[in-house]
């Protein structure tokens, strides 16, 4: 599939040599380094369902990679990024029957709307954007896989992932089964369906139902089931482990759980990502931002009723990646103001060394990227005064580079 034209990154002087980056990762609580000691880093994103429009917590879920790249970049690391579309799957299905338009024209305009959304926020972009339905057969390949593995069985014609091969599974959520069997059940799963081996056993291959789209297979006509996608696509373009496997924490059970779990069991190696990293679920109107509730504000709409993309970001970043928070539209303005301010500052003739600017950016950054943290400091020298002619042009390339917001 086609990615986005990512921004260039300006170049700062300084950022390779020092601290490494750290971030928390959710499959242990720790703030560990990420790509310590490496040229390259790899990175697989899990990208949208697209039966409808990115809204602020999509956004606030990109923008955190985007700010993991950013941090990686100025250590002086190349990083390979991958981030799949679930352009075929029960979500998109189900609006395409209810609207009745064709689900492939759904996925494409909500695809091509994402890529405009991210554009305009200045969000990197992946050097694979891949979809589910091109990947077929890498998923089909992978599906064999775990069958020559003896850890896919048949179920009427589904085929399904036994967890009992995978030996890391549950290294991901550390979630007791009773919690797993729930968010299964919540989460796409079906841990009731009678005759599975396991409850949390997951579809694979779903056979060819009457009116829903299918694919032949040397497994038989249907489509592929959602976790395995994510771990076919990761593999077959990242290879058989990664650095840092992220998306939002709802993804954390049973999506991450299981594609972990897949991709271990194919490869034989743990585990399948270093590190883990979610974005906290950004709320609004007192629920959960979600399509399928529908109590959203999309970027497209701000965007069009002429709110500053880079507003958007930095009302955004002003929240920690580490908490759930919920969206006010009173948020607006002082996000606005803020931008102004520092617009005003980057195009003084002179302004305060930029050095301590920095070293705050790089090392809250690199620690758990605080961008809230980090914007203070941008708050902080915009404030003061200081006789340093290169001193704005500096800071405007630093918060370009490691912020984003121009
Ligand atoms: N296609 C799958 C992943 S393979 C999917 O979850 N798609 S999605 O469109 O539902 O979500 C896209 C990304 O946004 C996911 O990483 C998801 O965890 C994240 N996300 C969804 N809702 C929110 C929210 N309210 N706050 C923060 N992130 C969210
Ligand atoms: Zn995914």
């Amino acid at each position: 599939m086609r990615s986005w034209a990512s921004p260039d990154v300006p170049r700062l002087i300084g950022g390779h040599s020092s601290a490494p980056v750290r971030i928390n990762d959710s499959s242990t609580g720790d703030l560990v380094e990420v790509g310590t000691g490496q040229t390259s880093v790899l990175l697989y994103v899990c990208g949208i369902t697209p039966y409808d429009a990115t809204h602020l917590g999509h956004a606030a879920t990109y923008l955190l990679f985007d700010t993991l790249q950013r941090a990686w970049l100025d250590a002086g690391k190349s990083v390979r990024y991958v981030q799949n579309v679930t352009d075929v799957d029960d979500p998109l299905l189900e609006r395409a029957a209810q609207t009745g338009e064709d689900w492939t024209a759904i996925a494409e305009r909500e695809t091509e709307l994402f890529r405009e959304d991210m554009t305009a926020l200045r969000v990197l972009a992946p050097a694979e954007y891949v979809g589910a339905v091109e990947a077929i057969p890498d998923i089909v390949d992978a599906i064999v896989a775990l069958r020559d593995k003896g850890a896919a069985y048949d179920l009427d014609g589904d085929i399904y992932f036994s967890v009992a091969a995978a030996g890391g599974f549950g290294q991901v959520g550390h979630l007791g089964i009773a919690e797993m069997v729930r968010l299964s059940g919540e989460r796409g799963g079906d841990p009731l369906r009678p005759g599975k081996k396991d409850p949390l056993d997951c579809l694979l291959w779903q056979q060819a139902r009457p009116g829903e789209p299918a694919w032949d297979s040397v497994l038989g006509r249907g489509r592929p089931g959602w976790h395995i996608e994510c771990s076919a696509i990761a593999m077959k373009h990242l290879g058989p482990t990664i650095d840092v496997q992220g998306g939002g924490d709802d993804l954390i059970f049973p999506h991450h759980e299981l594609s972990a779990a897949e991709a271990e069991v194919i490869s034989g190696e743990f585990p399948f990502a270093k590190a883990y990293l979610h974005q906290a679920m950004v709320g609004y109107a007192g629920e959960k931002m979600s399509k399928s509730k529908g109590n959203l504000v999309l970027v497209s709409t701000l965007r069009a009723a002429g709110v500053d993309p880079m507003a958007i970001r930095i009302a955004l970043l002003a929240h920690r990646h580490d908490a759930a928070w919920e969206w006010f539209d009173s948020e607006l303005d002082p996000a606005v103001e803020r931008l102004a301010r520092w617009r005003a500052a980057f195009t003084r003739e002179t302004g305060p060394t930029t050095v301590p600017l920095l070293a705050r950016l790089r090392d809250a950054l690199r620690n758990g990227l605080d961008a809230p943290a980090a914007m203070n400091a941008v708050d902080d020298w915009a404030a003061n005064e200081g006789d340093d002619p290169a001193a704005p042009g500096e800071a405007a390339a630093a918060v370009d580079a490691l912020l984003g917001v121009v």
